[in-house]
């Protein structure tokens, strides 16, 4: 039986003084809440700040974006190992942002889901079609591809310590969410894809759907039966709102 995952993607907004009154509200809205789980993925200078109003709770803090390498001569880049410095558990890798803004290709995003692995964290993988995609009837062919740009260097076992986040790009941020059966036959596709290679890991990944997810539309998308949560952008800076989903899961 696989647990909902609701992660909340921070993207490049906050400040110490409303992260505090943010942090402090989903600590206590969340109190006592079993049976799923509960994480925010904020800017790399306030990891400590979450450390810090976290550690006592069960709510699970990471980052937005790693580097492939290990170390070394890379001005500006964060490593896996600094993150786990500052208590991370999860980091995303190749959210369409990333892709479409910073030019990472499938090689470079399978790259960070490996160096975020070895070091122990555990990626969430992001992957979903444009509109364009979506409107030529590409969307399974891209979401395939991305899939295969990771099982096919690391194999499917790697999905096991992983999370898959489908975001299909014309719903981030534009307040368009898929419907719950768009975004399910997707989900569903992911998980048989996945399938033909090992029922197990299918059977166990945690797959959430993300795209102007809000507290009106998240009961209805968690209760398809191929999603386990959502990652959550804009309405995760709202603790009344991010709250509202994360008891919808
Ligand atoms: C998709 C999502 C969070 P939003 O990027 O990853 O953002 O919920 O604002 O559409």
């Amino acid at each position: 039986m696989r647990e909902k995952l609701v992660a909340g993607n921070w993207k490049m907004n906050g400040g110490l003084a409303q992260n505090k009154a943010l942090l402090e509200a989903v600590v206590a809205g969340m109190a006592g809440v079993q049976g799923m789980g509960c994480a925010v993925c904020v800017p790399y200078p306030y990891l400590f700040q979450a450390q810090s109003s976290l550690k006592d709770s069960a709510i699970a803090w990471g980052a937005q974006n790693l580097s492939q390498h290990d170390k070394g001569a890379f001005t500006g880049e964060v490593s896996a190992a600094m993150l786990l410095d500052f208590g991370c558990k999860y980091v995303l890798v190749g959210h369409s942002e990333r892709r479409a803004i910073y030019g990472e290709d499938d090689a470079t995003v399978a790259l960070k889901f490996e160096a975020a692995q070895k070091a122990g964290l555990t990626p969430i993988l992001c992957v979903g079609e444009s509109l364009e995609e979506r409107e030529s009837g590409v969307t399974e062919a891209v979401v395939a591809r991305q899939l295969d740009a990771v099982t096919g260097k690391f194999g499917v076992a790697a999905l096991s310590k992983a999370v898959v986040a489908y975001e299909p790009v014309w719903a981030i941020g534009t307040g368009k969410t898929a419907s719950p059966e768009q975004a399910q036959a997707v989900h569903a596709f992911i998980r048989g894809k996945i399938a033909t290679q090992s029922k197990a890991v299918a059977d166990g990944l945690v797959i959430q759907y993300g795209g102007s997810v809000k507290g009106s539309n998240a009961a209805e998308l968690f209760g398809m039966p191929d999603i386990d949560g959502g990652l959550i952008g804009g309405a995760s800076l709202d603790a009344q709102e991010f709250l509202a989903i994360c008891h919808a899961a």
